[in-house]
């Protein structure tokens, strides 16, 4: 038999097929796949294949097909060990709220730059429209224009009173979605608000910092009533970026990428070359502030190395 890989804990795995039954299953003696040295040899996303075992109801997973793509999270420690979150998605999903909690560009950029790096089409969604004051609107209208005329899209929701989840249903449809972002921007809760059978533990946000308090605390994929994959996970703090080239970087900025020909020399960063012709860009407006802020940045090199996309 043959599905796909939605919950695993532990020792366990649990594995959707076509039909949308979920069968319990175990791994076949030890699974190494190579060129990766993670912690989970199957990850969320996975397609497998599996005997299934009538009298004991338990499933054995004989063999992984290979990942069309993937997200690695590098652990912090020592230990040169990675973990992936989730494999074979179409689309990635970034929550974002303005307030309870704030959202920086920087961090969205990232979240953009590394989708960007591995071909998976990203769409920003700001949660919470119940919820902002005038000034916080007037912030929103700016973050979709701004993301909007790069090219991604962008849609203004609510979980709370249902605000645009039909054009979000509409951008979900027959597709396996990965929904990140920071914890309590309402990952959980949109798609409990999605999928009214879906009762999915959501958590509070701290009076005192205005931040989530991770609740989801790993990948899971769900299946939605109206024909949707959705892989919901748990709030990450910082985005790093994978290994680039410096003169690289600018490649994965779809506004950049265009006046990269008219570039003096082809390897430019665009910090302090001649006749480079992304800065005057930036001055005249035409590339926001924000991203060439958050491109420099990146290309400063912080917090690099946590999360990587790969294909
Ligand atoms: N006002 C308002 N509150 C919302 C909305 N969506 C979610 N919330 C609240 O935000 C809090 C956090 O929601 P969750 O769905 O748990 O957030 P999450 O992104 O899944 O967080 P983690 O699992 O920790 O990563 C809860 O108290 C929700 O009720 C919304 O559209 N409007
Ligand atoms: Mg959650
Ligand atoms: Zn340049």
């Amino acid at each position: 038999m043959k599905g796909r890989i939605i919950q695993s804990t532990g020792s366990w795995y649990q594995v959707e097929t076509d039909d949308q039954k979920v069968y319990a299953c175990k791994l076949r003696g030890k699974f190494k796949i190579k060129g990766i040295k993670s912690t989970n040899p199957i990850a969320v996303g996975d397609w497998v294949e599996f005997d299934w075992n009538q009298e004991q109801s338990v499933g054995i997973i004989n063999k992984i097909h290979d990942r069309h793509n993937y997200i690695i999270r590098r652990s912090v420690n020592l230990s040169k060990r990675s973990h992936i979150i989730a494999s074979n998605m179409d689309q990635a999903i970034i929550v974002v709220t303005i307030s309870r909690p704030r959202t920086s560009t920087g961090f969205i950029d990232r979240f953009m730059v590394t989708s960007e790096a591995y071909h998976i089409p990203a769409v920003l969604v700001i949660n919470k429209m119940d919820l902002y004051s005038d000034i916080e609107l007037e912030q929103v209208k700016a973050l979709k224009n701004l993301y909007q005329k790069i090219g991604y899209q962008c849609v203004e929701v609510s979980a709370l009173d249902g605000t645009n989840l039909d054009q979000l249903k509409e951008i979900m449809r027959n597709k396996v979605s990965l929904v990140s972002g920071h914890s309590g921007v309402g990952k959980s809760a949109l798609i409990n608000a999605l999928d009214s059978s879906k009762d999915i533990r959501i958590g509070q946000i701290s009076e005192v910092h205005k931040k989530g308090t991770h609740t989801t605390t790993f990948a899971e994929m769900h299946f939605l009533d109206f024909g949707a994959h959705i892989i919901d996970s748990p709030g990450i703090k910082e985005f790093g970026l994978f290994d680039f080239e410096k003169s690289e970087l600018s490649h994965y900025f779809p506004e950049m990428q265009s006046l990269l020909a008219d570039c003096k020399f082809n390897d430019c960063t665009h910090t302090n070359e001649p006749d480079c012709a992304v800065k005057p860009a930036v001055e005249s407006g035409e590339i926001a502030f924000s991203r060439f802020e958050n491109y420099l940045n990146m290309l400063a090199g912080e917090e690099m190395n946590m999360v990587d996309y790969s294909s």
